[in-house]
Formats: C-alpha cells, structure tokens, sequence
C-alpha cells in the first residue's frame, strides 16, 4: 500500500513513523508512506498557504490552488486518474475499526490534513472524495488525525502484525472490548491470576475470555454490544452478571 500526505507540519511524521510497528511495515516494503509539504506547492516569495476568508469573519483560510497543485502532482507521479482523496476535518464522517478495515482495502490512498482556522469548501466540495474526523472534540490540525488514521489501516495490512490472530482479538475487531490480559508473576502484591487461566483447559479459557468481553463491554460501552453477536445462552449470563455481580 502507497498512502501520500499532504500536510502543512511535515516534521510532525518523522518520530511517530519511525518506531515500532509502522517503521517494520515500511522496513518490509507493506507500506511506502510518503509525506508532501503543501507549502512547496506554493509559487509567490511568501509561499502563502491562507488568505483571508470572503465575507469577512476572523481567521484565516488554506487556499485551494496548493492543495489542488499537490494532489494533481501526485496522481501523475502514481500514473493514476482516481484514487481516494481523504480530508481530515473535524466535520468528517467518525473514524472507525469498521472505517479502518475500509480503508486498508485499497492499494493507493491520499491524505490531505487542514489546518488553521478551515479551508476552501471547493476542496471538499471538488477534489476530497471523503472527509474523515476521529472523534468530537477540535484539534489544531488534521496532521495528529491522519497519523491515527495511518497507525489503524497500518496494522490491517496483511503480514503486518507478528502473528494474523493478534489484530482478531483486538478491542472493537469482533465489536467487543478486550477480555483482560495476565502474565507473570501468578500473584503480585496479593492480587492472583484468575485460576482458570492456569488452567490449561483452552475451551473454559476461551469461554471465560469471551464472557469477560461481553461482561466488560455491557458496563463500558453498551453502545457497542449489538455489534457483539451475543447468543441467548450469552445474553442471559450476561445479565445475572450485570445484576449480580460476584
Ligand atoms: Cl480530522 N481534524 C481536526 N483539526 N480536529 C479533529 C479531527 C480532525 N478529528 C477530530 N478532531
């Protein structure tokens, strides 16, 4: 996979690409990430960006011309006519597991980040082909969002992760929360291991786990439990639990 970012900060990348998983992925050639300083799209001795907005108003507004400049440059470098044009804006549609795994299915995507106070609406009108934000509340530019973005499709990336089962069983892939993790020692300031783990019956493991996940995400994030797929004999545990808790 190719993802481009166009961007204002472009040292903003360097450190968060360059460590652990997403530094393998691009070691190992799965993913080629590379980062574009709109400013260098720019033609006047300033290299202006923003202008004032039309009809007045405070702030200032990202022009189109650079932004259009860059992605036009860049399809022609890819040899490509089409290919999604993301724009991280605080208006997008909400940021996803279900998003992500959207994502991660095409070979080619562009990431444009706004900045200051917004920008030309004939950017999203005329060259974004979706608009994402990752959650509500206001970030000073689109540059931390596009590298949560990156980070989540990164990892979907066939032969990314160490083992395929480790993204299966992360919160949110099968709808749920995570069931809770343990490693050694067996007991740590008097607070045991939950004896079924050492149990070594890997069908009450496997059950416990899945409890525990339903269990967790019932109090946490109700929200999310029908896209859990809980059965009756599940639902019902669930809520001699919910009510009585032991
Ligand atoms: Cl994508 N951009 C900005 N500036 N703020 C945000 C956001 C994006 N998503 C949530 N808040």
């Amino acid at each position: 996979m190719r993802i481009d970012i166009l961007c204002l900060f472009p040292e903003m990348f360097a450190s968060p690409l360059n460590q652990s998983i997403i530094k393998r992925a691009q070691e190992q050639g799965l993913v080629n990430i590379v980062i574009h300083d709109i400013r260098d799209y720019t033609h006047d001795k300033h290299h202006t960006v923003d202008d004032y907005p039309y009809g007045g108003g405070p702030g200032m507004v990202l022009k189109p011309e650079p932004i259009f400049e860059a992605a036009e440059a860049i399809k022609q470098q890819l040899g490509v006519s089409e290919m999604p044009i993301i724009l991280l804006t605080p208006q997008g549609r909400l940021f996803s597991q279900s998003v992500a795994q959207e994502l991660a299915l095409h070979s080619h995507l562009m990431l444009i980040c706004g900045h200051y106070e917004g920008l030309d609406e004939r950017v999203c009108e005329h060259l974004a082909t979706d608009e994402i934000s990752i959650g509500d509340y206001v970030l000073s530019g689109g540059e931390l969002a596009a590298l949560v973005v990156v980070d989540a499709i990164v990892r979907l990336i066939p032969g990314v992760l160490g083992s395929q089962d480790s993204a299966g069983s992360d919160s949110h892939s099968n709808g749920l929360l995570e069931y809770p993790q343990y490693t050694r020692p067996q007991v740590y300031q008097g607070w045991s291991v939950p004896s079924v783990l050492l149990s070594g019956n890997h069908g009450e493991i496997a059950q416990w786990r899945r409890r525990q996940a339903i269990l967790r995400t019932a109090k946490r994030r109700p929200d999310l439990l029908e896209k859990g797929n809980l059965c009756d004999e599940e639902r019902k545990w669930m809520l001699e639990n919910l009510l009585d808790p032991k």
